[in-house]
């Protein structure tokens, strides 16, 4: 059996799934995408690269999850006005989308010259759009909510970053989305491990019966740069500061040639996964940077592999 037969992820044969050619205004990249399911459709947020070096995020549709086709004009620049003016002056990066209580809540890192800090958005359509707050303080990154209340608060899992505590995945609470609190540390790098330079959350985590299903990403320092890969992790759903167990292996890592060479080569980065009713999860990724790229997996053989074969807690 060859390596890709053995993989959980199957990845789509029609990879990539977008290209800057796809895009109807100049950019030099498309990649890092939250996904969601929007009045039966699929609707994607994506982080491009302008020739500037500086981000913007853009939109897509589709009716399967496969074929996309891009909005004309991109979905969010940094802010002229209002509450985060400012905040996102140097770009606005890899977007994760969650429905909650009927509303899509967007997360997005918001590049100033006091650093990166995620900063929240709104909105019902995808339409109109309203920028909430910023919500984290610099350095952090890669912030995604949980899908619905948990006894009573918001919860994230986020992506601080110091250099005595580096890189790792944390937990935050929230009354009202805007305010968070009572962080604590949850998964981190494991030395000698593919993960073990940097740790953190991928794709807003989705309900199973085993637990909360977190797709994240992990970093492994070569001599060769740094290589970025996908992995699981299942937290508990009463309490999902429990983790039940975190995947010893990656599930997904740069292979094809897309994900090999590109803006950045070695690299795939999830921001988005669609749960579907047959039990099986679109995954969606940037590879290298440069194009989206999407695989399946059921979901039921991620929970297992956390459960099965865990690395070793914190
Ligand atoms: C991370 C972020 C991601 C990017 C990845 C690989 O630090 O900037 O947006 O995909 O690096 O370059």
């Amino acid at each position: 059996m060859n390596r890709r037969d053995r993989s959980l992820v199957r990845r789509y044969e029609k990879n990539p799934i977008l290209t800057p050619d796809d895009v109807p205004y100049p950019v030099e990249t498309v990649h890092n995408a939250g996904v969601v399911k929007h009045d039966g459709r699929y609707v994607m947020l994506f982080r491009s690269h302008l020739r500037s070096g500086r981000s913007i995020i853009g939109l897509a549709e589709s009716e399967d999850g496969y074929r996309f086709r891009v909005r004309a004009e991109p979905f969010l620049e940094p802010a002229s006005g209002g509450p985060s003016a400012g905040d996102d002056e140097f770009g606005v990066e890899d977007p994760r989308v969650t429905c909650i209580e009927g509303e899509y809540f967007i997360t997005y890192s918001a590049y100033s010259r006091h650093g990166v800090r995620v900063a929240l958005a709104r909105t019902r359509d995808f339409e109109r759009i309203e920028r909430v707050a910023t919500i984290t303080q610099a350095d952090c990154r890669n912030v995604v909510l949980f899908p619905r209340r948990i006894g009573g608060r918001y919860v994230r899992l986020d992506r601080p970053h110091t250099e005595i505590a580096p890189w790792s995945i944390w937990i935050s609470y929230s009354p009202d989305l805007v305010h968070w609190g009572e962080s604590r540390v949850v998964i981190k790098p494991l030395p000698y491990h593919w993960d073990e330079m940097k740790v953190g959350p991928g794709a807003p985590p989705f309900e199973t019966p085993a637990g909360w299903l977190s797709l994240y990403h992990g970093v492994f320092q070569t001599m060769d740069g740094a290589i970025y890969r996908l992995g699981a992790a299942l937290h508990a759903l009463d309490d999902p500061a429990r983790v039940l167990g975190v995947a010893d292996e990656w599930i997904v890592q740069p292979e094809d040639p897309w994900e090999l060479t590109g803006y950045v080569h070695n690299v795939v980065f999830t921001c988005g996964a669609v749960p579907e009713e047959d039990g099986t999860v679109k995954i969606y990724w940037g590879g290298a940077d440069s194009v989206i790229c999407m695989g399946t997996a059921r979901i039921e053989d991620l929970t297992d592999l956390c459960r099965r074969r865990p690395r070793p807690p914190l």
